[in-house]
């Protein structure tokens, strides 16, 4: 017998098919053990409710999606960067503003003088915004603390996240994110040490699942990308990679000839980039917030994504300076305004593809038998609904492992 059966729904599965956003009309999902069961058609259910689940609950006509995936984001940190958004309204730009010491190095100071107590507070309350919108799964980031302690504290505070909160939680180690100013000038003797010290003693503390570096004129050359890569390579781990955000560095093609995961940005993505992610399987992460708030006019490149069947995710890159954003279904927004995705590509870059790029495509991101048990009941009358709508929150109820996150539903 089934723990629960959820009824009176139209499921939009993300399953790849012949129906738009795998839609199932009248749909039904039984839940055993935390995860998927049963889904399919209500007429197609193996003998009377009652008799199949100890709990049949009612979804109202209400649709369901898979639980949302947020597979990029730097959610925890110290301090803010209002003041360089002030700075950047009276003229300067991003790139100044880093060279002359603001930027990601005033959160790295922020971040290094903040308690783990205070960081899982502050990441707390952001990702309370995004499971308000029904995000169940998040990828988390380092790279504020750059030197072996901050670096483990980030990444800790990631864990007790996951453990403490309904969210399942993936950590990627971006220690290769900016120089920190005791190695200034010094760019390769800090690589060295990331390779040699700071990853190998964080990935033996288990506070690793991928490893992701900025490759970028203000971040690390493709040189010193390529050491971090292999670093990860020998510790087992996987890459993903921070790649043509400002500028076009052979990002991809490096990423995709080490298997990566993701890459992320792409703005400046050449061709040959796009062809080798595809070649590899590596996902295309897109950040619109990112775009919009930094106002980049370089679009990614989506036709060509597309063309070269390249998969597309996309993510809030929550942080400090280029993104300070909180809401998923903004993300869904943007992409579709102004990358010009449609709903339906919008929406599975943030289930089935973000699941992708995080490595988790078989235990999530889609409804189905088997998978994690993670869905979202909406109170709107068409998928497209969820990219169209700017503010508002038409989740109803968030379930991740079968245990609904909230105790009743929205109307
Ligand atoms: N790209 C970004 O957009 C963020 N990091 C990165 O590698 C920016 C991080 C920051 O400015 O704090
Ligand atoms: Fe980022």
């Amino acid at each position: 017998m089934w723990d629960t059966l959820w009824l009176d729904a139209h499921l939009a599965s993300m399953t790849v098919g012949e129906a738009p956003y795998g839609a199932i009309e009248d749909g039904a999902i039984a839940v055993e053990g935390g995860r998927i069961a049963w889904v399919g058609r209500r007429v197609d259910l193996p003998g009377r409710p009652e008799a199949l689940a100890r709990e049949v609950r009612s979804c109202g006509s209400r649709w369901i999606t898979p639980g949302l995936i947020d597979c990029h984001t730097h959610i925890v940190h110290g301090g803010d960067r209002a003041h360089e958004f002030e700075l950047r309204l009276k003229g300067a730009r991003y790139e100044e503003i880093a060279r002359a010491g603001g930027g990601i190095r005033s959160t790295v100071a922020a971040t290094r003088a903040a308690s783990e107590a205070a960081l899982y507070e502050s990441a707390r309350r952001r990702i309370a915004d995004l499971q308000a919108e029904g995000v169940t799964t998040i990828e988390i980031k380092s790279g504020y603390g750059l030197d072996r302690e901050s670096e483990a504290r980030m990444l800790r505070v990631a864990r007790r996240l996951g453990a403490t909160l309904p969210l399942t939680v993936r950590t990627t180690f971006l220690g290769a994110h900016a120089l920190p100013p005791e190695f200034d000038g010094r760019a390769d003797a800090f690589i060295e040490f990331l390779c040699q010290d700071i990853l190998p003693s964080a990935a033996a503390e288990g506070l690793v699942d991928a490893v992701d570096a900025f490759c970028e004129r203000i971040g690390f050359t493709l040189g010193q990308t390529r050491k971090v890569f292999e670093a990860a390579r020998g510790l087992g781990l996987p890459v993903k990679l921070h790649a043509e955000q400002l500028s076009d560095q052979g990002g991809a093609v490096l990423a995709a000839a080490y298997g990566a995961l993701s890459a992320d940005h792409l703005e400046y993505l050449s061709e040959a980039g796009a062809r080798a992610m595809a070649a590899a399987g590596t996902v295309a992460v897109l950040l619109p917030g990112a775009f919009y708030f930094i106002r980049e006019t370089r679009l990614p490149p989506v036709d060509l994504l597309r063309r070269e069947g390249v998969r597309i995710a996309l993510a809030t890159d929550c942080n400090p300076g280029t993104s300070p954003m909180t809401s998923i279904l903004l993300v869904l927004n943007m992409a579709a305004t102004l990358f010009r995705l449609t709903p339906e590509e919008a929406l599975a870059g943030v289930t089935r593809e973000a699941a992708a790029a995080l490595g988790l495509g078989a235990s999530h991101g889609t409804l189905e038998v088997g998978k994690a048990a993670d869905f979202v009941l909406w109170n709107i009358t068409r998928p497209a609904e969820l990219a169209y709508r700017i503010g508002g929150n038409p989740a109803a109820l968030a379930v991740r492992g079968g245990q609904p996150l909230w105790p009743a539903m929205r109307s």
